[in-house]
């Protein structure tokens, strides 16, 4: 369990991830910085985890937010089949859950593919282009606690990043380079 940064009392914990097929790494390190930066507590588990040591570690850590990052192409299909295991369990049924990076093999990702994944269960699908703004947008809507989504469950924030052109501006003085 790696931790660093200003965590703020505030500040929600965050498991942030890939999946089992994926071995890439910086994506991980990247999120960990940019979510330690806003104030938030990260436990990163890796790469190339397997679905059943991801569902163990969620439901021992109850994170406020899962973030599942992939970017070898593999994305959509591992995304699919982590958040019905995620789904499945009831302790984690309602904890917000996004996932972003290259999600399949042919650049950004279509509207389609993005619902398919919201249908699924995700809050959140975040892919190549104005991802990580849109990524900004959506924590700023989370507060920490148990199913900490802004709305009714399931709902979707504002610019959760089905929509590229939901893009909205950093808060000023965030300290965050993007
Ligand atoms: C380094 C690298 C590797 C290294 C990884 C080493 C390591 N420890 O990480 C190695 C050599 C192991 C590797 C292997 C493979 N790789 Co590789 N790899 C790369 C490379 C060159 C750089 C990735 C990187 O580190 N980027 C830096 C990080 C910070 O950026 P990032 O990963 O893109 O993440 C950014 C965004 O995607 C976004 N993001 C990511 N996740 C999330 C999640 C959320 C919620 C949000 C908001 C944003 C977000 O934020 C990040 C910052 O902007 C890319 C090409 C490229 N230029 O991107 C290919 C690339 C990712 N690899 C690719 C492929 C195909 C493979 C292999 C399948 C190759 C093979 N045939 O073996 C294997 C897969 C292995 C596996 N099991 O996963 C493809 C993926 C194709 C696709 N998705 O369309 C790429 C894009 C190369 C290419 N152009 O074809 N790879």
């Amino acid at each position: 369990m790696e931790q660093h940064g200003k965590a703020e009392p505030s500040g929600l914990d965050v498991v942030v991830t890939t999946m089992a097929s994926d071995s890439h790494t910086w994506n991980l390190v990247f999120l960990q910085l940019l979510l330690e930066e806003l104030g938030h507590r990260v436990i990163n588990l890796g790469a190339c985890v397997p679905d059943e040591l991801l569902v163990a570690e969620c439901r021992r850590i109850e994170p406020d937010l899962i973030v599942l990052s992939s970017v070898n192409g593999h994305g959509f299909h591992d995304g699919l089949r982590v958040i019905a295991a995620l789904r499945a369990c009831p302790e984690l049924g309602r904890t917000p859950t996004v996932i972003g990076g290259k999600l399949g093999i042919a650049g950004s990702g279509t509207p389609a593919r993005q619902q398919e994944l919201m249908t699924a269960g995700f809050d959140g699908v975040f892919e190549e282009g104005g991802s990580v703004l849109d990524f900004h947008s959506f924590i700023g809507t989370l507060s920490a606690g148990p199913g900490a989504l802004p709305a009714a469950p399931g709902a979707l924030p504002a610019g959760a990043g089905v929509s590229p052109a939901g893009s909205k501006a950093l808060p000023a003085g965030s300290g965050v380079l993007l």
